[in-house]
């Protein structure tokens, strides 16, 4: 047998909802402000939206996130619980969560290792990769809803699966691209593609 698949799986968009948890918490700390609905949502910068809509409402997304709890209590998106699980199972397959924190350090990083024993087991703690630049990080595929992944590796050795979320559903992509359209999706077939190559 050869070398193990490597997947590199992004948290926030593609196993939390991290937009469905913004906009709860957003509405229910701002109630008499606007905002928009996840069906409106566009671009990969919830903060850059809100401030175009209003300048002031920028500072005020972005409080939402750096509180206490905001990444402790988002919800695992649809199947994505099981989906890990059994992809984790899977023979000559390596799994591991990348996740890039947000900067204001106080409560993120803590709490998305302490949702991660929660859904997964301690056992898996020993999957997790916190950085801000993926693109250093190696592996065959990253599965990740941010479609401009950047960073200090000009070319990064994993090919990009684009898990599709209310922000980037909208964009058309070069016909090299593929995109997971959400856990229902036939991951496996993804997976099994690329270890053909
Ligand atoms: O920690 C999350 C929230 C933050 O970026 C990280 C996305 O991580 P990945 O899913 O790419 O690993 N984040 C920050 C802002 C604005 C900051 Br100013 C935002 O609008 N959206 C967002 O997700
Ligand atoms: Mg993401």
């Amino acid at each position: 047998p050869s070398r193990p698949l490597r997947v590199l799986v992004d948290m926030d968009g593609v196993l939390a909802d991290f937009e469905g948890g913004f906009l709860k918490k957003y509405r229910a700390r701002y109630p008499d402000l606007p905002y928009i609905t996840l069906d409106e949502r566009r671009g990969f910068w919830v903060s850059e939206q809100y401030g175009k809509l209003q300048p002031e409402l920028s500072e005020k997304a972005i409080s939402i996130w750096e509180s206490k709890n905001f990444f402790m209590e988002l919800d695992p998106l649809p199947g994505a619980v099981e989906a890990l699980k059994e992809m984790a199972e899977l023979e000559a397959t390596e799994v591991f969560i990348c996740t890039s924190p947000i900067k204001k350090y106080r409560y993120c990083p803590y709490e998305k290792f302490a949702w991660i024993e929660k859904h997964f087991g301690h056992e898996f703690l020993e999957h997790v990769i916190l950085t801000r630049d993926k693109t250093i990080v190696s592996g065959h595929v990253l599965i990740d809803d941010r479609p401009d992944i950047i960073g200090a590796e000009r070319t990064p050795t994993w090919e990009h699966v684009l898990f599709t979320a209310c922000h980037n559903k909208h964009l058309q992509l070069p016909a090299s691209c593929h995109r997971l359209h959400s856990w229902a999706d036939d991951w496996k077939a993804v997976l099994e593609s690329k270890r053909a190559c």
